[in-house]
Formats: structure tokens, C-alpha cells, sequence
């Protein structure tokens, strides 16, 4: 009988353990220049990932209202809809129309020398959707787009 019982407690001690082994923050960095590029083209997000923290740091020295980037994901087919949409917003809004629903993660407008982070859980991302991250600053998503891939 009480073989039968310690098997029992270790179980428990088993499933308690394992329901807090699945939280992962994967950390992503990216900068953006004064040559109005990112220095990555891609970004994957391993599926076992369940939030994701972007750092965008604009390795530059223009201002935020002459050269300003920020980080914006969205579904790739979501991705110029929303730029041109966000040019009317301004600086103060991120060159986001407020409250768009179809940016799924995106971090502040920043200026040269500048950081900015974004953290977001991953259960907002679809296995096999086409994402795609960009900078919204007016014009600047043509040149600063990339993939962003996460599975
Ligand atoms: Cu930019």
C-alpha cells in the first residue's frame, strides 16, 4: 500500500512540473541605419518559442521625424494596407492608424542612437501564415521589409 501511494505523489510532483516547463521568451535583435535599411531580411521564431521580444535599435544619428523606424509585424498580405493607411497618423501615433487591428506586434517610432522593445506571446501567430515585419515611417516600407517566419 504504500508503494502504491509514493507512485502517486511523484505523478503529481511530474504533471505540476511540467505544466510551467513551456514558457519560452525568444529575443530577437534588428537595427535600422540612416541608409533607410534594416540589417536583417528574415526573422524565424522557433515553434516552441511563446513569446517573442524584438529590440530595434537604430544604429543611426537622423532624427525620428527626419529618418524614424519602428518594427511593425503583420500578415504579409496585410503589409501595404497598413503603411499607407498609417502615413496619415504621424509621428505621435507611430505612423499607425489607431487601433489597427491587423498590426499584430509593434514597437514606437525611434531616432537615432535610439532602442525600442516589443514583446508579444506567440499564440497571436498562425503555423503557415505568411507574416512579413516593415517600418512604417512614410516611404519606408518598400526598402524595410522582411520575412518573418515562425514554426
Ligand atoms: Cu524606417
Amino acid at each position: 500500500m504504500k508503494t502504491i501511494r509514493i507512485i502517486a505523489c511523484l505523478s503529481l510532483a511530474f504533471a505540476a512540473s511540467s505544466a510551467f516547463a513551456a514558457d519560452k521568451v525568444c529575443k530577437v535583435d534588428i537595427a535600422g541605419t540612416d541608409m533607410m535599411s534594416f540589417d536583417k531580411k528574415e526573422i524565424s521564431v522557433a515553434a516552441d518559442c511563446t513569446e517573442v521580444e524584438v529590440t530595434l535599435k537604430h544604429a543611426g544619428k537622423l532624427a525620428a521625424n527626419q529618418m524614424g523606424h519602428n518594427w511593425v509585424l503583420a500578415k504579409t498580405a496585410d503589409l501595404s494596407a497598413i503603411a499607407s493607411e498609417g502615413m496619415g497618423a504621424g509621428l505621435p501615433n507611430d505612423y499607425l492608424k489607431k487601433g489597427d487591428t491587423r498590426v499584430i506586434a509593434h514597437t514606437k517610432i525611434i531616432g537615432g542612437g535610439q532602442t525600442a522593445t516589443v514583446k508579444f506571446p506567440t499564440s497571436a501567430l498562425k503555423k503557415g501564415e505568411a507574416y512579413s515585419f516593415f517600418c512604417s515611417f512614410p516611404g519606408h516600407s518598400t526598402m524595410m521589409k522582411g520575412a518573418f517566419k515562425f514554426g
